[in-house]
C-alpha cells in the first residue's frame, strides 16, 4: 500500500525532528525541507536519517517550494521552518519578516498552485498575544505581539486563514505556547539553565548570566505538542487551535527547580545581566488549551517539573559523554 507523504518544514529544528519521529511511527514517508548549509545540521535528525526523505528549498526561494510540492505530491505539510529566536528579530527584521512571515506565504502559493487538496499546518505562536490584556489567553484575545517574530507571526496567521477563506485550503494555524525538549536551542532560556545547572554541577562553569527572571512563560513539552499539529490536521474541518498546559511559571521558578534537582542553590550561581533585556518584553504568558482538549482528546503527558527534570538529567547525561 501507498504510504501516505508528509513534507515537514523546519525539520532539522526541535519541533520538526519530533514531528519526524510521529509521523514515522504513523506509517508516513517523510520528507524534511532543508536548506542549503556549508556544514550539515542534522543532529536532531541523525538517528532516523535512514527513515528520512530530505529535499533541499528555502523559505526565501518561491520556485525551489514549488519545485519540491511537485515532486513529492504530499497529503500534508507542516511549515515550521522560521527565524525562531526572538532577539534576533529584534536585530534582524527584514530577514525574520521575510522567513517569518512572507515564507508562510510562498508556502502557500505552492499548496495553491500544485495541489489544494493539500492539508497545511502553520506554526503560529503565543508570542502574538504579546501585552495580552487578560490571561489565560483564547482563541478570542486581541493580538498585540512586541517583537519582530511575534509581528511577523501575526502575519503568518492571518495569511493562513486568508487562504482558507479565499481559496478553500484546509490551513490550520496551530497557537503553541512555549515548548522545550532536551533538543531545544541552547539560546532559549530553559536549555540555556538546564544546560548551565549540568556545567556547574560538572564543574565546568562558575556562573549563570540571565535576563529578566520575572517574565512567565507557559512551558510544555515538544513530544506532547507536535502530537497536537497532527491531530488539527485530522479533523473533517479546518480549525485553529491554542495547544498550552494551561500553567505559568517564570524564569526564576525554573531555575530554582532546576539547581534544586541537582543539589545547588541557585541563588548562589545566577547572575541578572541586563544585556539580555529585550527592547519590549513579553511578561506573562497563559494558554487556554480546552477546544485542544475537547475536539482533538489532546491531554500533555509531561508536567512542569518532569519537564524541568528530564531536561536537566539529559544535559548532565550529553556533558558526562566521554
Ligand atoms: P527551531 O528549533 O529554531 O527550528 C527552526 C527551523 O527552521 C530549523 O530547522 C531551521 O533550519 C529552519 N529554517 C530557518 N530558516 C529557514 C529557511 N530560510 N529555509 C528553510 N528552513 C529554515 O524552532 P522550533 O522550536 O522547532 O519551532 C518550530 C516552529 O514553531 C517555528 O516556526 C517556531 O517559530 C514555532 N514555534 C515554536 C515554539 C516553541 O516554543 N518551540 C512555540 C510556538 C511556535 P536550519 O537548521 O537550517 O537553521
Ligand atoms: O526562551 P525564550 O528566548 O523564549 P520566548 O521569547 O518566549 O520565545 C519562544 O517561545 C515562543 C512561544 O511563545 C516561540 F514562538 C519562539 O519561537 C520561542 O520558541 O525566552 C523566554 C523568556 C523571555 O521573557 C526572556 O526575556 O525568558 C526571558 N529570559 C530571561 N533571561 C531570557 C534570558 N531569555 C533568553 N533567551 N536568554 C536569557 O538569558
Amino acid at each position: 500500500m501507498k504510504r501516505r507523504r508528509a513534507i515537514v518544514t523546519g525539520i532539522t529544528g526541535q519541533d520538526g525532528s519530533y514531528l519526524a519521529e510521529f509521523l514515522l511511527e504513523k506509517g508516513y514517508q517523510v520528507y524534511g525541507m532543508v536548506r542549503r548549509s556549508s556544514s550539515e545540521n542534522f543532529e536532531r535528525i541523525q538517528h532516523i536519517m535512514g527513515d528520512l526523505e530530505l529535499v533541499q528549498a528555502d523559505l526565501l526561494d518561491q520556485l525551489s517550494i514549488i519545485n519540491i510540492v511537485k515532486k513529492v505530491r504530499p497529503v500534508e505539510i507542516y511549515n515550521l521552518a522560521s527565524q525562531s529566536f526572538v532577539p534576533t528579530s529584534f536585530e534582524q527584521p527584514v530577514l525574520t519578516g521575510e522567513f517569518t512571515a512572507l515564507g508562510v506565504t510562498r508556502m502557500l502559493e505552492a499548496v495553491k498552485l500544485v495541489d489544494r487538496s493539500i492539508r497545511f499546518y502553520q506554526a503560529s505562536t503565543s508570542e502574538m498575544f504579546g501585552m495580552a490584556p487578560h490571561s489565560p489567553q483564547t482563541l478570542t484575545t486581541p493580538l498585540h505581539p512586541r517583537s519582530p517574530y511575534g509581528v511577523a507571526k501575526v502575519y503568518g496567521h492571518w495569511i493562513t486563514i486568508n487562504y482558507r477563506e479565499s481559496y478553500k485550503i484546509y490551513a490550520v494555524s496551530g497557537i503553541l505556547f512555549n515548548h522545550e525538549s532536551p533538543r531545544r536551542g541552547k539560546e532559549f532560556i530553559t536549555r540555556k539553565i538546564t544546560d548551565a545547572v549540568a556545567r556547574i554541577k560538572l564543574g565546568r562553569q562558575k556562573e549563570l548570566r540571565l535576563g529578566n527572571l520575572e517574565a512567565k512563560r507557559d512551558w510544555g513539552f515538544a513530544g506532547d505538542y507536535v502530537r497536537a499539529m497532527w491531530m488539527m490536521l485530522q479533523k473533517p474541518r479546518p480549525e485553529d487551535y491554542i495547544v498550552a498546559t494551561g500553567e505559568s511559571h517564570s524564569v526564576r521558578e525554573f531555575a530554582q527547580i532546576a539547581f534544586r534537582h541537582v543539589g545547588l542553590d541557585w541563588k548562589k550561581y545566577v547572575v541578572v545581566d541586563p544585556s539580555f533585556y529585550r527592547p519590549a518584553e513579553v511578561h506573562t504568558l497563559c494558554g487556554d488549551p480546552s477546544k485542544a482538549k475537547r475536539k482533538l482528546k489532546w491531554n500533555p503527558k509531561v508536567s512542569f517539573r518532569e519537564l524541568v527534570s528530564m531536561m536537566v538529567d539529559a544535559d548532565l547525561e550529553l556533558l558526562s559523554k566521554p
